[in-house]
């Protein structure tokens, strides 16, 4: 998650995964990063299967499936952080490892460039948006003029591959192969020649680079601002992703639902109060403001929409349910429907089997599917929802 300073990352972060953390109405309360584990939520398919399962790292809840993932709360950032500014370099560093970048905005135009509170309304979000997506451009352009020169001339002399020099370059910003060739021929220019690029170049170059291998969405906070309505409607009419958010209701409702308070699951539409008796005047009062003002008007408070559009729609990622047995669906312990794991479209049976272990995937023989019991190829493209055996000459250790 990053964004500006005083946005509501450390709020949406504390929603989505019950860790308390500072929270404050001024710029940089964060500082170090905040890492923890949130849910993406998906329709579990044991409804399906008319199983009653027994989940080990994930949670099922009446059929929803929550499939844990790395949320990182980055501290803000200001103007020419890619200059050092604010706290510069040190969370750009950050966003290295990142596999999709959420982007945290004031959609009520309530704080200013540098996170400081004013009026609401008077800043203009957009405006929040380009700025990120230049830091981050010039971050790269940073980091690839840095021995740009050397580069340029060992391929026009040594006739080397600029795809391979670039991967060896960026390393550690999880940046693949594919996407580095992508982005080149994305902005027309020539891999054998990168001695004649022009700043300019190399700046298109960065800005497809971050499209290809830190693909954003825009998490539009403060709803609960009637001011944001309109903000939002302007964003909507761009290219972004927008997801409309309050991360302030959801951190309410998930700590409401923590304490028992009332029955609600992440992404909830609505929520149900348990004992009404337990509740005072006020906590009656918010919650039916939230009601109101974000659940009936918004449908839901957004963060796990946010979540699970990162997952499923900016990384094209699909849930698949690995068993043991085929016939009572677990695992050799006897767990129904104990894992589900989140993998990108196109992942084969084979290199499914290496995600769970290197084991499984070196003695691949074949996979079977749980649905139809017919065995499956190494080269079968596994399908969203897929519940299936992985079956090898070596074992699970
Ligand atoms: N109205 C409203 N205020 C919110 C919402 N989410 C967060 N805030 C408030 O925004 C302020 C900043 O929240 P933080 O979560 O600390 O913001 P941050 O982006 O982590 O800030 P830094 O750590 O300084 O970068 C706090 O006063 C929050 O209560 C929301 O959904 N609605
Ligand atoms: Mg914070």
């Amino acid at each position: 998650m990053v964004g500006k300073p005083n946005v509501g990352k450390s709020t949406f972060f504390s929603a989505a995964t019950l860790i308390p953390v500072p929270i404050e109405n001024r710029p940089f309360t964060t500082i170090k990063p905040n890492r923890g584990i949130a849910y993406v939520r998906s329709s579990c398919v044991c409804h399906e299967f008319e199983v009653c399962d027994d989940p080990r790292q994930s949670v099922c809840i009446d059929g929803v499936r929550l499939i844990p993932i790395e949320l990182v709360d980055c501290a803000g950032l200001v103007p020419d952080a890619w200059q050092g500014r604010g706290l510069g370099n040190f969370f750009l560093d950050e966003i290295r490892r990142a596999d999709a970048l959420i982007h945290v905005i004031d959609a009520a135009g309530a704080t200013d460039a540098e996170g400081r509170p004013c009026a609401p309304g008077s800043q203009d979000p957009l405006e929040d948006v380009q700025f990120l997506e230049h830091e981050l451009t010039m971050w790269l352009v940073q980091i690839l003029q840095k021995d740009w020169r050397r580069l340029s001339q060992s391929i026009a002399t040594i006739r080397g591959n600029l795809v391979d020099e670039l991967y060896n370059k960026l390393s550690g910003l999880a940046i693949s192969k594919p996407a580095i060739a992508e982005a080149i021929r994305n902005s027309a220019l020539d891999p054998e020649r990168p001695i004649e690029w022009t700043t300019q170049d190399l700046r298109e170059f960065a800005n497809q680079l971050r499209h290809l291998a830190k693909p954003m969405l825009i998490a539009a906070n403060k709803i609960d601002l009637s001011i944001s309505e309109q903000n939002i409607q302007r964003l909507q009419q761009t290219d972004y992703m927008v997801i409309p958010c309050s991360a302030e209701a959801e951190l309410i409702l998930r700590r409401a639902a923590n304490q028992d308070l009332i029955s609600y699951r992440p992404g909830d539409s609505t929520f149900h109060v348990k004992h009404p008796d337990k509740l005072t005047k006020q906590q009656q009062q918010v919650l039916d403001t939230i009601d109101k003002q974000i659940l009936t008007r918004w449908e839901t408070t957004g963060i796990q929409s946010a979540l699970n559009c990162a997952f499923y729609d900016l990384l094209q990622m699909i849930t698949v349910y690995p068993v043991e047995n085929v016939e009572r669906l677990s695992d050799h312990n006897g767990n129904i429907l104990p894992d589900a794991f989140l993998v990108p479209t196109g992942t084969t049976a084979k290199e499914f089997a290496y995600r769970i272990h290197s084991d499984l995937g070196e003695g691949f023989l074949y996979a079977i599917d749980a649905r139809s019991h017919k065995r499956l190829g190494e080269d079968y493209v596994i399908a969203d929802r897929d519940v299936i055996k992985i079956v090898s000459t070596r074992g699970r250790k």
